[in-house]
């Protein structure tokens, strides 16, 4: 019997949203589990071996590390075509990725970092137009040079775009004015946002609205239209509710 692919993850978006953004935009079925309670966690950090998720598991593989999932899935998934670009043997024609991919995980564990700051609530603005739009313009002028208008590179989506649009979208919901200001970006962000799966995976109320934990609790999508007394279970706290 085939095993259907199971992403475990939490009830965040955080390291695990560019992996279910993929498989859902593909159509691909998969479960998408998240551990909501001490003792779910407690017991399945055991069989992680580096005690973190996400982890992918599918027929061939049980894998855990968000960007060697997201690579796995590009390769599985056939999106890392190498048409227009060098040959399949030339490992350079792999970097190209590569690099992008880099930098996005390192911007966006940048933010991630931020609202770990005691005074972060505080100093979103100097965030925001200093580091933050200094990284915005590098990745726009990236962007620019790489791909062919539409897609972080080449002429097809690939998973650099699911995880660009992942950190661009709690870039949106955080820092809206510093997105808009790098056009080529928010276009992208809208494009992303409006593709079918994409759009109807925001609408579903099954997208975890809390993007990830900051010092002082959920980061909740400001987007999101809770419903009263909605709470967010997590391992790590009593149930926090979110919804007055
Ligand atoms: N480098 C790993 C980091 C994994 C990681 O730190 N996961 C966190 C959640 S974002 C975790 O599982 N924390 C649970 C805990 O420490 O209790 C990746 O990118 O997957």
């Amino acid at each position: 019997m085939a095993v259907r692919p199971t992403l475990s993850y939490f009830e965040l978006r955080g390291r695990a949203e560019a992996s279910r953004l993929l498989l859902g935009d593909l159509g691909v079925e998969f479960i998408d589990r998240r551990i909501t309670s001490p003792e779910e966690w407690e017991a399945l950090k055991q069989d992680v071996p580096f005690g973190g998720l996400p982890r992918y598991q599918d027929e061939r593989v049980d894998l855990t590390q968000s960007h060697a999932i997201l690579r796995y899935l590009a390769r599985t998934q056939g999106l890392v075509g190498l048409d227009g670009l060098p040959g399949e043997n030339d490992a350079a024609a792999w970097v190209v990725y590569d690099e992008i991919q880099e930098v996005l995980s390192e911007t966006q564990e940048h933010l991630w970092r931020f609202a770990w700051e005691a005074d972060y609530q505080d100093t979103g603005e100097t965030y925001a137009n200093g580091i933050l739009r200094w990284f915005l313009g590098a990745l726009q002028q990236w962007y620019s040079e790489h791909g062919e208008g539409e897609y972080w590179v080449g002429d097809t989506i690939s998973h650099i775009d699911y995880l660009a649009f992942a950190y661009l979208d709690e870039v949106r919901a955080f820092f809206p004015e510093t997105l808009a200001r790098v056009e080529l970006l928010a276009a992208f962000h809208a494009r992303m946002q409006a593709r079918p799966r994409i759009a109807e995976y925001i609408d579903s109320g099954h997208r975890p609205v809390v993007f990830g934990m900051a010092v002082d609790g959920p980061k909740v999508d400001p987007d999101v239209t809770l419903e009263p007394g909605q709470m967010f279970h997590n391992p790590w706290t009593q149930p926090i509710v979110l919804g007055g």
